[in-house]
């Protein structure tokens, strides 16, 4: 209406069908009612400080994730169920000079750090569920694309501990194929993550200047204040008193990491660490003697049999030349002894010293091509490790062998007898027991 009435045109519209409009939906009741979140804690500062917390925490989670997928080498075949074409370039690869647990560090933090943040995802998201009820759900286009981003953002984040968990617990139901779910489920979370990070960045400036970065936390339970109910919908209308204070809040976030901390990192240490390890999937006991550490995946397991292991079976190894190598032969040649660790991509770790012919010597023998890769081949026909390309600064690292033996016995059958591959630095799926066959192939 004009103000004073000066276009008298407006008079003589007919006047509005209530019709016309629909009417909002009643709000239901519980959750979707402002007053229902009561707690006096939730509010944008709150969300801003947990979600900073994130960012140093995802990326480095993200990294470590990346420097992984390299140490795959996803882009020879078989080694990644990626499509190299829908992939970025590799960025990182471990030097060949670094330590043979260079990748137990990088994916130890990568398992230990992903699950100790379980606890701050599930606080950041406690914080803001007033907003999964909100009402009407979705007002217009604008908010139906943040409905979906968001929709995005969390369910990628929750896709990603729920595969990284399995993997750690070495269960993969279904056969999921855990690697290219994790993997682009990573791509979809970072994205979102980067996203929401940019559009709330006003949001958290402004609650870090009305209440300070830190000063709440400075609050005891006596002190703690709500934040005043705004637009954001976080703080709460009509609070509860305090039963803990914001910084307790915070304590018990951490304490929930420590606590995930002690009963994992163990296992991506290895050795005497891995006693405290409660959270690793296997028992305690591997094999008899040197050969009493973790095994993975049994002989029994992967069918394999003493029959197949016994006094016919022989290396294929294929370069220029081919040649079928017996034990008693490889043995016979020079023999090289090594302390490589294994590190396996579900963030568990063992290192060994470990006796065999070293892969450069097997490539000599047969003459490898230049720039060769090697690829690996498995007694066993399916499963993990039985079908590995390994680049070629990997297998010609001084370093990687053909392992006969470990800590000056042979080869239990569980660790992979009459041989397995060792190369440092590696995704420990690299490391093919029970091998069948070594192919030294043009790149
Ligand atoms: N043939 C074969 N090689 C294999 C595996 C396997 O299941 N079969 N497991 C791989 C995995 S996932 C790891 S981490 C290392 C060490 O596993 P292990 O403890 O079973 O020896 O061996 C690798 N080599
Ligand atoms: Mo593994």
């Amino acid at each position: 209406m004009s103000p004073g009435g000066v276009l008298s045109t407006t008079e003589s519209r007919p006047p509005r069908k209530p019709e016309a409009r629909k009417p909002p939906s009643p709000r239901p009741p519980g959750p979707f009612r402002p007053e229902f979140w009561r707690s006096p804690l939730r509010g944008p500062w709150l969300t801003s400080f947990l979600g900073t917390l994130l960012v140093p925490t995802i990326t480095v989670i993200a990294i470590t994730g990346f420097i992984s997928h390299w140490a795959y080498h996803p882009e020879l075949a078989g080694n990644a169920t990626i499509n190299p074409s829908f992939d970025i370039p590799v960025f990182f690869q471990f030097p060949q000079s670094w330590p043979s647990w260079d990748y137990a560090v990088t994916q130890g933090t990568h398992v230990t750090l992903g699950l100790m943040t379980l606890p701050l995802v599930l606080a950041k998201l406690w914080s803001v569920i007033p907003k999964l009820f909100r009402w009407p759900t979705v007002r217009n286009l604008a908010g139906a694309i943040e409905r979906v981003s968001l929709l995005l953002l969390v369910g990628s984040v929750l896709v990603e501990f729920f595969t990284g968990i399995l993997a750690v617990e070495n269960y993969y139901p279904l056969g999921i194929d855990f690697y290219s779910i994790h993997y682009y489920g990573a791509w979809v979370f970072g994205t979102m993550f980067v996203l929401h990070a940019c559009v709330k960045f006003p949001v958290v400036r402004r609650a870090y200047r009305d209440r300070g970065v830190l000063k709440p936390l400075r609050a005891g339970l006596r002190e703690t204040r709500p934040e005043p109910p705004g637009p954001s919908g976080l703080a709460p209308v009509n609070p509860a008193a305090p039963t803990i204070s914001r910084r307790g809040l915070l304590a018990m976030v951490g304490g929930a990491s420590l606590t995930v901390f002690a009963v994992q990192a163990g296992q991506s240490i290895g050795g005497p660490f891995r006693q405290f390890a409660l959270l690793a999937p296997r028992g305690r006991v591997f094999g008899t003697g040197t050969n009493d550490f973790q095994v993975n995946h049994t002989a029994a397991s992967a069918q394999i049999t003493e029959a197949m292991t016994g006094p016919g079976w022989r290396v294929t190894v294929v370069g220029t030349t081919t040649k079928a190598l017996s034990r008693e032969q490889l043995l016979a040649m020079a023999q090289a002894t090594e302390t490589l660790t294994i590190s396996c991509t579900e963030g568990w770790s063992t290192t060994q010293h470990w006796t065999g012919v070293r892969l450069i010597d097997l490539a000599g023998a047969v003459g490898a091509p230049s720039g060769a890769i090697l690829r690996a081949v498995s007694l066993e026909t399916n499963g993990p490790g039985t079908n590995v390309a390994l680049a070629h600064d990997q297998w010609s690292d001084e370093r990687a062998l053909l392992a006969l033996r470990v800590n000056g016995a042979d080869l239990s059958l569980d660790h992979g007898f009459p041989a397995r591959v060792i190369v440092p630095g590696v995704p420990g799926v690299h490391n093919t027991k029970w091998v069948r066959e070594l192919r030294f192939e043009p790149a």
